[in-house]
Order: C-alpha cells, then structure tokens, then sequence
C-alpha cells in the first residue's frame, strides 16, 4: 500500500483521518494469563470467554497490519522475578488467595519470562515488532514507549487488547495526554464484564472524542489493502 496516503475511516464520533505511515498498532496485554482457561484471570472468577472473541478480530487485523508494512507495538504487564517493581500495595490489594508473583496455573503470576505472562500463541510478536513489558496498567508508565513512538515518527495508535476499561482504557487516556489520536475498534478490546466494555468504549467517544475515536475492524481492514 501507498504508506503516505490519507483515509478517513469511519468512526464515532466522527471520521477518523488515518495517516498509515505515522500509525502504530499497540496491543495491550493479550497475555496467557489474562486470557486462556486456566490461567490467573480465570482463577480470579473471571470469564475469560469475554476476552476470548477477541483473539480473531485482533489476528485478521494484525495480519493486514503486517501485511501493509506498518509498525506494530506489543505489551505486556508484570513484573521483576525479585519484585523489586511491584508496589506493596498492588500486591495486597483485592485479598485473594493468590497473588502477584505467587505460583498460579502457568508459572508465577504476572512475572516476566513466566509462561502464563507471554503473549498468546496466536498473536505472538514477530522479531522487529517492539514488546513494551510495563509494570502499570497504563503503557507509558515507566516504560521506554513513548521514545520509541517519537523515534518512529508515530502520532497515532490503533489501539486493541485487554481489558478494555482497565489496560485499554489507561494506555488511551496516558496517549492522549501525550498528544497522540487513539482509535479503539471495539471488536478487538474485551472486558471481563460486558457493563464495563460498553461503557469504557462511552467514555473514549464522549465530547466529541474527548479521548479518542471508537470504530470496528471492519471499518480499518479496507484502508489497509
Ligand atoms: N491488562 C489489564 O487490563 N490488566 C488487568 O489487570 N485488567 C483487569 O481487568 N483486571
């Protein structure tokens, strides 16, 4: 594809202007633990089902994605093996059983180099493709991402993944801030809690795009071709 070209793509709340070659796709946390049966969120009560319809839509476009030649971003959230990152308080906090850098179903929870921390097979990173490995909800907390997006020349992100009000939601609101246009397709973002997706994709698209734009896959596919 033309990389220079410009596509409005169609969005709420209004069209978004697409500029392929100053765009990222940033996945947030599509992570083994987050998503698979067995894992640490499942174990929490969580219904990873939820999550799960969006391992397709993220792969259809990750595939046109990499196929258009554009950048692709991964994250990843956990921690240090010697828990020197993780604030006392996040460990304690919610009072289960088990919890971050305890032994879980794949290896311990949320510790970097751990099984159930990596990404899932299905939208596994390619070499090249930078992976961001966050301590926060948010992406730009304490990472080097935004250095990388200025170094590439990036001003906007398509962003995906999991959890749509709490990783997802974070990572648009810290972007914003920092300047850059978000465009969230809905399909591609999950939440445990169906209340919760409808309205963290709400909360992007209010006033006028106050954090960013809302569309579906369907709506970005074409402007990949
Ligand atoms: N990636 C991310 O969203 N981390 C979370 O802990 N999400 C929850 O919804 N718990």
């Amino acid at each position: 594809m033309d990389t220079s070209s410009v596509t409005a793509i169609s969005a709420e709340p209004y069209p978004f202007e697409f500029f392929p070659a100053k765009c990222a796709l940033l996945i947030i946390d599509m992570q083994r633990d987050f998503l698979e049966p067995g894992g640490f969120g499942e174990m929490l009560g969580n219904d990873v089902s939820q999550l799960r319809r969006t391992i397709g839509p993220n792969q259809a476009l990750l595939a046109a994605w990499r196929a258009a030649g554009l950048q692709v971003i991964h994250t990843r959230e956990g921690h240090r093996p010697d828990l020197a990152d993780l604030p006392p308080e996040k460990k304690v906090r919610g009072k289960s059983e088990k919890s971050i850098g305890d032994p879980g179903p794949m290896g311990r929870i949320l510790i970097r180099g751990e099984a159930g921390h990596d990404i899932i097979p299905e939208l596994y990173p390619e070499p090249g493709e930078p992976v961001i490995d966050k301590p926060g909800k948010g992406a730009f907390f304490a990472t080097d991402l935004h250095a990388i997006l200025q170094n590439r020349g990036i001003t906007q992100l398509v962003v995906t993944g999991v959890t749509t009000e709490v990783c997802v939601n974070t990572t648009v609101r810290e972007a914003n801030d920092r300047g850059y246009n978000c465009l969230v397709p809905s399909d591609c973002v999950g939440s445990y809690f169906p209340d919760f997706q409808e309205w963290g994709l709400k909360m992007i698209k209010a006033q006028g795009g106050i954090f960013g734009w809302v569309t579906d896959s369907a709506a970005i596919l074409p402007a990949l071709a």
